[in-house]
């Protein structure tokens, strides 16, 4: 019998600083239960956070931390392919040719571009615009078809199946079209101090995140500090569009204790946002606290972590060459005699 052809999943995070709660909800931990029905790979992808300023030796921890992160998250390296972005070269010369068909207009259109630009005003580099260029090219190299992320990163699919979709009409069928997987629920956290901003790793804000790597007693007082909604019905906890504050607790607990939003409503009824909170902190602590051991564990043996890294990028490497060759040779290029 003919062996069942897998389809294909990808996804990736930046080791631009500590990964948020947000990071873990709305994309990390949904990878977990992908690995036995499809065929995954998920990347550090390390080239896409030089787009802002980075301290190379922070950015070398960062990518090494990660990497046992995704492990302590579920991950198993026998099932699925796990990888650095810059291990595999690949990505940055497909990106040079998507970037030929990329146009402009829409680069700068992309909202991430035009709040980035914003945040760093004093760097804004042509990696920066250039980024989605990237990631479609991380996408593309392995005929990915489904992709999991957060909200954030919906509008860098689109565009990414926009370019396959260009690249395919211009020179023949090349690319499998990729779509997002989005888990509603946790798609976007936002930000503790402002519920109209999501919460992002790069916040200068320490209150307004809380990172895997926090201790409980951290994430208990960022908790008591989370902005919450002033409205008449100050103290009462419910999920509604005139109280967003509330309304992200809700979800954030909801997803970490597996109560549904409306038990949660039901139970924390007449108790107060004092309560709550507390509630809402002892549910991340209890799903962090295994992760954070594990992911110690983990970074103690590096031995084992550059063993999968480096297996990671030989597998990733054979499917990017097949894809990149082919690119090649649909645009026109001379192949190399070896
Ligand atoms: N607040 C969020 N809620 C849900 N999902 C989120 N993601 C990011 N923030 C939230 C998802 O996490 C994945 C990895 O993101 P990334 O590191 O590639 O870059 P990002 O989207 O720009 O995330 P950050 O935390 O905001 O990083 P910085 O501050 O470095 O830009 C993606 O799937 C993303 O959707």
């Amino acid at each position: 019998m003919a062996e069942e052809v897998k389809k294909r999943v990808f996804s990736g995070v930046q080791p631009t600083g500590k990964v948020t709660l947000g990071n873990y909800l709305g994309a990390i931990r949904n990878w977990k239960p992908l690995q036995d029905n499809y065929d995954c790979l998920f990347c550090v992808v390390d080239l896409h956070s030089l787009t802002v300023s980075q301290v190379p030796a922070e950015l070398r921890k960062n990518t090494l931390d990660l990497t046992a992160l995704y492990i302590a998250c579920g991950i198993d390296p026998d099932k699925s392919i796990l990888f650095i972005q810059s291990h595999v070269h690949e990505h940055a010369e497909l990106a040079w040719i998507l970037d030929t068909v990329a146009y402009v207009g829409e680069l700068n259109r992309m909202t991430q571009f035009k709040d980035k630009s914003r945040r760093h005003a004093d760097n804004i580099n042509m990696g920066l615009m250039n980024y989605p260029v990237l990631m479609a090219s991380d996408i593309l190299l392995y005929q990915a078809e489904y992709i999991p992320v957060g909200k954030d990163q919906v509008q860098h699919v689109e565009l990414t199946r926009d370019i396959a979709e260009r690249f395919n009409a211009r020179y023949s069928e090349t690319f499998v079209v990729p779509q997002c997987l989005l888990n509603k629920a946790g798609s976007s956290i936002k930000s503790l101090q402002d519920p109209s901003a999501k919460m992002s790793k790069s916040d200068v804000n320490d209150n307004a995140i809380v990172t895997l790597s926090d201790e409980p007693d951290v994430i208990r007082r960022k908790l008591r500090r989370a902005v919450t909604d002033s409205d008449s019905d100050a103290h009462c906890v419910r999920h509604s569009a005139d109280k967003p504050g509330v309304s992200n607790l809700l979800n954030i607990y909801s997803l970490c204790s597996g109560e549904s939003v409306a038990e949660a409503e039901r139970r924390f009824e007449g108790k107060g946002y004092g309560v709550f909170k507390d509630a809402v902190a002892d549910s991340i602590i209890a799903v962090l606290e295994p992760i954070q051991a594990e992911q110690k564990r983990l970074l103690a043996d590096k031995g084992y972590l550059e063993a999968v890294l480096k297996s990671g990028a030989e597998k990733a490497s054979r499917i990017a060459q097949k894809t990149l060759t082919k690119v090649y040779r649909k645009v026109g290029l001379v192949p190399q005699i070896r």
